[in-house]
């Protein structure tokens, strides 16, 4: 490790992106992070998550060493072990639940995309459980990977380091200004603005891309799906299509043209609250402006529809030919192989007892492409032992009583376990519900390849442990450490040697070259479909996929009305008159992150709901009152924030929020203002995904005096013990 004054080149990860970065240390402490002026990513930027880093590193409330829990569960009293003592703990663990109720009775769980996403799905299939998951599985991102290898063999991308700029640009439940990476990072979308293309924003609420933009469809949330049928059915009726590319690469134009016929404007304006004039000129603008790209979002994933509004999402630049084409929607180089997730080492018996296997085929069955457990069926049995028991868990990085849906079972879920270690950086809520906590390392203290875009590696980073903070330890090295002491079959070599593996096997040169090299980038190239095809069944993009219908779902793209919904609940729309929206992204948090930096928490002391004007004089509020957001599951309370920019009928609220300077107990005000007691687990869920709902859900909202004494939901007794004076408001 350097001590050293020197400059490293690595790569940021305060979000799931990877930009380039430039760490300055002296005498052993990082005194400097700049973003890498070299990178084609991010050309020297970073953003504001990225400028915190250092208050994130060198944080005083961050976990340094393992923890047991010495009180009831959640009691918040600690005492400080080894490492040793810690993976002695862990490895008899694993043991007795394998062998009282077999291995698929561990339950691993991780959170969004981090260094270590890959290695939890291969941690889990080392120790014989095919039940991992993650938030994102069914929620976010992994539909639209699902969806487009399913339909084009790869996930598309918006490629800005390319000279080839776009002519036009859909921004699709997706505000990359602030929520950056998933595809490409936030800054290229900006650079790629500055030539002024043409825009069209499909968002319920009128953001900065909105106000700007040529065409902003102010649709009814929960609705996309309707939305795209009807451009589809526009562009097909008028002809617009590009005849050619569709001859030549698309499989099941007809079939699609039969489905989208009956899916007219007309029909599509009184359910997305979009006019059938402006549904027809932004299909048209679409259509017409070529190269053209699609930059979608995960709001098009958090209602039951998902899958199907990914599929007919995927059809709008398939259609029209913005396909690999310079300034259109392209697939990445992927110069690498796969990563060793180790899938193929667990025989097909093991896989199909993984929960969800037979109900979600996309998301965790025999055809999936990265197969999860799914996330409600795994809660259900770790509450009820049905249909086999769930008894012992790992968490490695996810504030689970935050971010999943309906978050008082989530509680109910984890403290019917009977072990649980979560590996975090904080002493988060979730946290404090484990027997046995692990300190993490933070990203500057990490050895880690991150490729990106995901899916598309077409730049490759050495991200580089450049510091040891007190006995903080790199999640990939405490999974491998647990194998190896486990002597599992496989899962035992370290990080390093698997960068070092696929790097030689993809390239010419291994894991301390591109250390040195800081990221590599391949040479591009456009149409790679020319040469074989794309990689489908039919070597075409299947408009009518011919997987999904022999995995007895539908081949065409569908609509489906939100579950719950003024139109399919009425009655509930009685009580409960709003539509809610959660989680729209603002640029100074990462979901439940960074409340405990200064810099990021000053520009958001408070958590903030979003109400029309009007609304908020029917409630007679005003900006800054407390209000009450209700939902038939829960409640929670935020500070009103009056927007112009959303309809009166439509309410957002900010999720993740949690108080890390509350000592009052140890939830550390967790449910407070969290958008996830609003939300749901329950079925109906999206038939391939399994996803369930965290927005488009019916709320209602009531005026509060003041903050009030925090609400908490019916929670057992033992939660509550250090907190005096609970009560209703
Ligand atoms: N209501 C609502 N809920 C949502 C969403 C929404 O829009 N609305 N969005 C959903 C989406 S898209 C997603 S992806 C999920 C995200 O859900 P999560 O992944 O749970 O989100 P985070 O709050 O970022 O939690 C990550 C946790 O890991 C810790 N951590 C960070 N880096 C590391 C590391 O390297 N190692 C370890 N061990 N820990 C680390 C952090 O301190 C934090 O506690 O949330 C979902 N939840
Ligand atoms: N700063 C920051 N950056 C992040 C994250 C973060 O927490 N903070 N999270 C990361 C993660 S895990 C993800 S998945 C991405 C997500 O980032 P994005 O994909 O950009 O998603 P959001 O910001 O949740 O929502 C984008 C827009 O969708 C709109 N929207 C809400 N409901 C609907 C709907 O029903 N239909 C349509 N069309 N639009 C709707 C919202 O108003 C919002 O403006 O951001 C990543 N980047
Ligand atoms: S976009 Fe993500 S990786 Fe890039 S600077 Fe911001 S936090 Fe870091
Ligand atoms: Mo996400």
């Amino acid at each position: 490790m350097p001590s050293d004054s020197m400059i490293y080149k690595s790569a940021c990860r305060m979000c799931h992106g990877g930009c380039g970065a430039l760490i300055r240390v002296e005498d052993g402490r990082i005194i400097q992070i700049k973003g890498d002026p070299d990178n084609p990513m991010n050309k020297g930027k970073l953003c504001p998550l990225g400028s915190a880093s250092l208050e994130q590193i060198y944080n005083p409330g961050r976990l340094k060493y393992p923890m047991r829990r010495t009180g009831a569960r959640g009691e918040g009293r600690w005492q400080r072990i080894s490492w040793n003592e810690a993976y002695d703990e862990m490895v008899a663990k694993i043991n007795e639940a394998t062998e009282n109720n077999g291995a698929e009775s561990i339950w691993v769980g991780t959170g969004t995309g981090r260094h270590h996403f890959p290695y939890v799905s291969r941690f889990a299939n080392a120790i014989g459980t095919p039940n991992w998951c993650e938030p994102g599985t069914a929620q976010c991102f992994r539909p639209r990977v699902h969806g487009s290898i399913i339909t084009m063999g790869q996930l598309p991308l918006c490629n800005y380091t390319e000279d080839a700029k776009p002519e036009m640009i859909m921004f699709w439940g997706h505000n990359p200004l602030y929520s950056g990476p998933d595809g490409e990072l936030g800054f290229g979308v900006r650079e790629a603005l500055v030539g002024k293309p043409k825009t069209i924003v499909v968002d319920p609420r009128e953001t900065l891309l909105a106000r700007k933009a040529d065409i902003w469809l102010q649709l009814r949330p929960g609705t996309d799906d309707a939305l795209a049928l009807a451009m589809l059915n526009v562009i097909i009726e008028e002809g617009l299509e590009d005849r050619e590319f569709v001859a030549k690469w698309c499989h099941g134009f007809d079939e699609l043209a039969n489905r989208v016929r009956s899916f007219t404007p007309d029909w599509a304006a009184p359910i997305t609250w979009v006019s059938a004039e402006q549904i027809r000129e932004a299909a048209r603008l679409f259509a017409n402006t070529k190269p053209s790209m699609l930059e979608w979002g995960c709001a098009i994933e958090h209602t039951p529809a998902c899958f199907q509004t990914v599929r007919a999402l995927l059809c709008l630049p398939s259609i029209t030919g913005n396909i690999d084409q310079p300034g259109s929607w392209s697939f990445g180089m992927m110069p690498l192989p796969p990563f060793p997730q180790l899938f193929d080492k667990m025989p097909m018996k093991q896989q199909k007892k993984r929960l969800g296997f037979d109900d979600y085929k996309v998301l965790s069955g025999e055809l999936a492409q990265i197969p999860s457990a799914h996330i409600p069926t795994v809660f259900k049995a770790i509450r009820t032992g049905k249909p086999y028991p769930v008894k012992t868990g790992f968490i490695f990085g996810n504030n689970a009583l935050s971010t999943y849906g309906d978050v008082t079972s989530v509680y109910e879920t984890l403290t019917a376990l009977d072990y649980l270690v979560v590996a975090d950086i904080y002493l988060t809520p979730t946290a404090e519900l484990a027997d046995l906590v692990l300190p993490a390392a933070t990203w500057a203290e990490v050895d880690a390849m991150p490729a990106v875009p995901f899916y598309g590696q077409n730049v490759i980073l050495a991200q580089q442990k450049i510091i040891q903070f007190a006995e903080c330890v790199q999640d990939e090295d405490i999974m491998t450490e647990i194998c190896r002491r486990l002597g599992t079959e496989h899962g035992k070599e370290s990080p390093r040697e698997i960068y070092d593996t696929m790097l030689r096997t993809g390239l010419d040169f291994g894991w301390d070259e591109l250390k040195k090299m800081g990221y590599y980038q391949p040479e591009f190239k456009w149409k790679k479909y020319e040469k074989g095809g794309f990689k489908t069944p039919t070597g075409k993009i299947e408009l009518y996929s011919t997987l999904l219908e022999k995995m007895g779902l539908d081949p065409l793209p569908d609509f489906e009305e939100p579950p719950e919904s003024p139109y399919s609940t009425p009655e509930l729309a009685g009580e409960y008159p709003y539509i809610l929206i959660t989680g729209a992204r603002i640029p100074m948090f990462f979901h439940s992150e960074f409340r405990q930096l200064p810099r990021l928490r000053k520009g958001r002391p408070e958590p903030q709901c979003e109400l029309h004007p009007d609304t908020a004089a029917k409630l007679g509020v005003k900006d800054g009152d407390w209000v009450s957001i209700e939902t038939k599951r829960g409640k929670c309370r935020q500070k009103v924030a009056i927007f112009a920019g959303i309809d009166k009928r439509v309410v957002h609220v900010q999720h993740g929020w949690w108080f890390p300077e509350d000592d009052t107990g140890p939830d550390h005000g967790n449910w407070q203002s969290n958008a996830n007691t609003l939300t749901s687990m329950d079925p109906p869920y999206c038939s391939a995904m399994g996803t369930y709902q965290l927005r488009a859900l019916l709320c209602k909202i009531l005026k509060i005096k003041d903050a009030g004494k925090p609400w908490r939901p019916p929670l057992p007794e033992k939660y509550d013990t250090n907190v005096a004076d609970v009560q209703e408001w």
